[in-house]
């Protein structure tokens, strides 16, 4: 069978956060063959302005058949495929890397209000688990740049441009922490896995695309 494309992005750091564990995840995948499919990894900012369209341009460049999308959710002590993206900026209060905070905007004025995943998010949650890697859905991707990417991702699909094709699958997987991080986060409760769990639990995801 034919090798098809992923395109992989991680994030840089963020907020309080010196290390983003996605990052070391797409570079350490980056040209590798897992599954059907060869890794073409890509690392977005965190910036309102710029990572969906830096996410656009990577998705024409690569032309891929699926998009995985990563990002920190530090906290969760699972990894989480995300179930749906919402048509929504508001962190909170949270600023992106460039000092921009939004409160109830829309991502794309004309937009609907949200888009289901289209990865196979029960069947990676199933092959986590076997795999004895915590793993659950999660129906919500948050109001930041995560959400925002997932969001641009399948509205770009859904509205077909030259080289994302309406078959592109495409989603979204947020990951805890690594030890590396946790251990000079100040809440002493964050959970988190190795670096070596998240990546080899990141193959696994990429293994059950068709
Ligand atoms: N996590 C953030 C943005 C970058 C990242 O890795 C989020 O969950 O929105």
């Amino acid at each position: 069978m034919k090798t098809k494309t992923l395109l992989l992005t991680g994030f840089v750091p963020f907020l309080n956060f010196t290390i983003n564990p996605t990052e070391q995840i797409a570079t350490d995948l980056d040209k590798q063959t897992i599954g059907h499919y060869n890794v073409q990894s890509r690392i977005l900012p965190v910036d309102f302005n710029q990572s969906a369209t830096q996410l656009l341009h990577h998705i024409e460049d690569t032309k891929p058949d699926a998009i995985i999308c990563l990002g920190l959710a530090a906290g969760r002590a699972h990894i989480t495929p995300e179930r749906i993206a919402i048509n929504c900026k508001d962190a909170g209060g949270a600023p992106d890397n460039n000092g921009v905070i939004h409160q109830d905007a829309p991502i794309d004025q004309a937009g609907p209000a949200a888009y289901f995943s289209t990865l196979p998010i029960r069947a990676i949650v199933n092959h986590l688990n076997e795999n004895h890697y915590p793993a659950k859905v999660s129906n919500t991707a948050g109001t930041y740049l995560c959400n925002n990417v997932m969001y641009a991702a399948l509205h770009h699909i859904a509205t077909a441009s030259t080289n994302a094709q309406p078959t592109t699958q495409a989603g979204f997987i947020h990951i805890p922490a690594s030890h590396e991080l946790a251990t000079q986060l100040t809440n002493t409760n964050t959970p988190s896995w190795s670096q070596q769990d998240l990546t080899n639990a990141i193959k696994l995801c990429i293994e059950t695309l068709n």
